[in-house]
């Protein structure tokens, strides 16, 4: 025994420095790193089963990699006040010029930019080099010297299209795509995380699962930033319609397939992912790999992220490589360094995929103390010269203790076809996932990386404080109709009838001799509906979600509107797979008459209900101290346009058109204007923008692609009623564009589908913008 590991520990000494030499000028796709000396420090510590926690002992060339990196892509003032989404979406100087990165402080908003408008180009965010090396920052001068060398200044292009340089040779990089998601990432606040993160699930890239930061000593678990991604789930009845619902991918209980790396692999772990998941008729590149952008560096700081992708059948049979979901991980660095994630991965995966050019002594011992784990596990094995009988040898030593045979030992050498190499995989992923493997969900994973010790994201105070208040709201909604009738009182049939009456009282103005008798009448309706909502009280569910937003804590107030869209959102029934026109055809057949205002598909339950309810609470008030029937100093419902305001500055939607009645609460909406001009100090200039037009022709998702807002999209989910959302534009750009602020304002689906004829349709949208 003793004499085995000898040889052994000999022959991995040999033989360490002919691989390395011969990756160094491998141009195979995902080619490891220099062993770094923090590395090797962590993988020793580990080996020896003494460190199994967070390693609180980073050398210093770690952390100043990481200060660096910052420093580099000027985010280092970012580490304390988090970058936010508001800070994303401001209107800037910088953010109206439409030129390629020119240094690299530029890259971070450049991809930020390029993802916001669902860019599929975002993660090569490459440079164009427009000034002589020596006006580069100086903390990074000499490290670019070398980088440098090749870019011939000739070169440059003065152009200002950003999408043109795609097509031009490429410079080097002094950033690694990854390492830029990683700064970015670990220099936003959680809700900037999670608009990272959506906006590259809808260009269906990786996402990122366990975020490293050697800095502070902890790698994060991003459950909350990837709660934001949705998935459609398919309910197919044995008789009727095909329906559906959205809901966060992280509820989903899958098989999943971790892939990692052990020491050195010739084979790239990325572009293997990536052609298991595409089919012959579309190619994804949902990994990123060295080969899609030239010229990038090394990894510095992302070594030890880890990244998660899914496959779902879309039911078309030429594009589904897997007959049902399955998920994805890929570690980036070596397992040795990186043991916590890869302790992870094998207490959550179905199978393990290791893909290693080296089985030695180290990497032996490395997976016998693994000897008690349930996985899977498959060898991916490329032998470099002189290697084979070492790789085998420790090979067959682990095939015992990993509990494992010879069909799980696949090799991959030059002349392996590649494609039926991965048609072997794949059919080894359909035949673990069709075995009783496990099946967890990111939430149930988020509890063992808990145990394991990495910081979840989701375990602030905060957050959990104010899903604690979403849940107490929600327990109570039994029955969604049920709840609007019972608790959502004011918006029934009295909100209904006061602006009936209250749009005739506004045409009469357009009569030239209105009887004063009628607009007297009117007036007393509309009086007599008000003091009706106003001798109601406030409901529970409604206090409770005053008590929510008016939180002094602001991230806690964020918190708690995120929770409630999830919770709301999962009430519903799911909805119906066709499209309204189809229903609209069924329709009179299936009710006879029918009221022609009446929705399509039933409404949803949102944030915005409550929110309309306190607006109704408000304008039921005002009308009264308009009419003199009540004092300024009775009101009880004067904050609540305040407290509407701060959520329209944190990012919220807020309703502009009633969405059940289609008519303005005028009040409210003055309340809140009013309450906007002195919450900005009175810096508030606004341009107001709207898009108008036939629902379902993708007016808010073009809204949101052009300015990261966040308009509820979707042919038969939309809300009716027209929102708004406000841009902020900053201090020194307000005079150059002759406005402090943005409004943006989102006609939903104002008129019921095909019903209104096109020339009414115009009419009726065309109207109120301007109001
Ligand atoms: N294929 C495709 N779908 C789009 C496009 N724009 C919007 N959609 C989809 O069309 C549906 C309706 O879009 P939405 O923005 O809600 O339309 P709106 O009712 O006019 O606001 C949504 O499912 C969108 O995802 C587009 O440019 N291409
Ligand atoms: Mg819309």
């Amino acid at each position: 025994m003793t004499a085995v590991m000898t040889e052994g520990a000999a022959a991995e000494a040999s033989e360490s420095t002919e691989s390395y030499s011969i990756l160094r000028h491998s141009d195979l796709g995902e080619v490891p790193p220099e062993v770094k000396p923090s590395d090797s420090q962590t993988s020793v510590a580990i080996a020896d089963g003494t460190n199994e926690a967070q390693d609180n002992d980073f050398p210093t060339v770690e952390r100043s990699r990481l200060q660096e990196m910052l420093s580099l892509l000027g985010l280092e003032t970012y580490q304390v006040q988090k970058l936010t989404l508001q800070d994303s979406l401001q209107i800037s100087f910088d953010s109206m010029k439409n030129c390629a990165p020119q240094v690299p402080k530029d890259l971070p908003w450049h991809f930020l930019r390029k993802l916001q408008a669902l860019n599929a180009e975002a993660r090569n965010t490459t440079m164009v080099l427009d000034m002589p090396p020596d006006a580069w920052p100086a903390e990074k001068e000499s490290q670019m010297e070398e980088e440098m060398i090749y870019w011939d200044p000739a070169e440059d292009i003065a152009t200002d299209d950003i999408y043109s340089f795609s097509e031009l040779p490429v410079p080097d990089t002094p950033v690694n795509p990854l390492d830029l998601l990683c700064a970015l990432l670990l220099s936003s606040d959680t809700f900037l995380q999670q608009e990272v993160l959506l906006k590259m699930s809808l260009c269906q890239f990786a996402l990122q699962f366990v975020l490293p930061d050697s800095e502070n000593h902890y790698h994060t678990f991003l459950l909350w930033a990837l709660r934001g991604v949705m998935r459609t789930c398919c309910f197919q009845p044995p008789r009727g319609l095909r329906s559906f619902r959205e809901d966060s991918v992280v509820l989903s209980r899958l098989p999943t397939f971790a892939f990692v790396r052990m020491d050195v692999s010739s084979n790239s772990k990325s572009q293997l992912l990536n052609a298991i998941l595409s089919s012959a008729r579309r190619l994804w590149d949902c990994f990123w790999h060295r080969d899609l952008n030239l010229g990038t560096n090394p990894r510095e700081i992302s070594d030890g992220l880890v990244e998660i992708s899914w496959f779902f059948p879309s039911g078309k049979e030429d594009l589904d490589v897997f007959p049902e979901p399955v998920a994805f991980l890929n570690l980036r660095g070596d397992i040795g360094s990186h043991w916590l994630q890869f302790k992870l991965l094998t207490e959550v995966s179905s199978a393990v995929f290791i893909l290693t050019d080296n089985i030695s002594k180290k990497e032996y011992k490395l997976l016998y103390s693994m000897k008690e784990s349930t996985t899977k596990y498959y060898f991916i094995l490329s032998p470099y010269r002189g290697k084979r009988n070492t790789n085998l040898r420790f090979l067959n030593r682990l095939i015992p203790v990993l509990k494992i045979d010879h069909s799980h030992v696949l090799v991959k050498v030059s002349s392996t076809d590649s494609e039926s190499f991965v048609r072997r995989i794949r059919a080894i992923i359909c035949s673990v996932a069709r075995s009783p493997c496990r099946r967890v969900s990111v939430e149930d994973m988020a509890h063992a990386a808990r145990k394991l010790g990495l910081r979840i994201d989701e375990d602030l105070e905060e957050c959990q404080k104010a899903k604690d208040r979403m849940e107490k709201i929600i327990r109570k909604i039994k029955d969604v109709d049920a709840y609007k009738r019972d608790e959502l009182r004011l918006q029934g049939d009295p909100a209904r009838k006061a602006a009936q009456v209250e749009r005739e009282f506004c045409q009469l103005q357009w009569v030239s001799d209105p009887p004063e008798k009628h607009r007297a009448e009117l007036r007393r309706r509309v009086l007599e509906l008000r003091v009706q909502q106003n001798g109601q009280e406030l409901t529970s569910g409604v206090q409770e979600l005053i008590l929510g937003i008016s939180s002094p804590s602001l991230g806690e107030r964020q918190y708690f509107l995120r929770w409630m869209e999830w919770g709301l959102a999962r009430l519903g029934p799911p909805r119906p797979r066709q499209p309204p026109e189809t229903l609209l055809t069924l329709r009179p057949k299936l009710g006879g008459a029918s009221d022609l205002n009446e929705p399509l598909w039933p409404e949803p339950l949102g944030v915005e209900h409550f929110l309309r309810e306190m607006g109704q609470f408000y304008e039921a008030e005002s009308c009264l101290v308009e009419a003199g029937r009540l004092s300024a100093a009775q009101r009880r419902f004067a904050h609540f346009p305040g407290l509407a305001v701060e959520l329209l500055l944190g990012g919220l939607p807020l309703e502009l058109v009633d969405g059940a009645t289609l008519s303005i609460p005028v009040r409210w909406v003055t309340g809140l204007l009013k309450e906007l001009h002195v919450r900005l100090d009175r810096r508030s200039r606004l341009v107001v923008l709207s898009a108008l037009g036939v629902p379902g022709t993708g007016k808010s998702t073009l809204l949101n692609t052009m300015f990261g807002l966040r308009f509820a999209t979707g042919r038969s989910c939309s809300p009716r009623g027209s929102f708004m959302q406000l841009l902020p534009v900053a201090e020194g750009f307000s005079q150059d564009l002759g406005c402090d602020q943005i409004l943006v304002i989102d006609s939903g689906g104002l008129i019921s589908g095909a019903l209104a004829s096109a020339g009414d349709r115009f009419e009726q949208e065309a109207f109120w913008p301007p109001c």
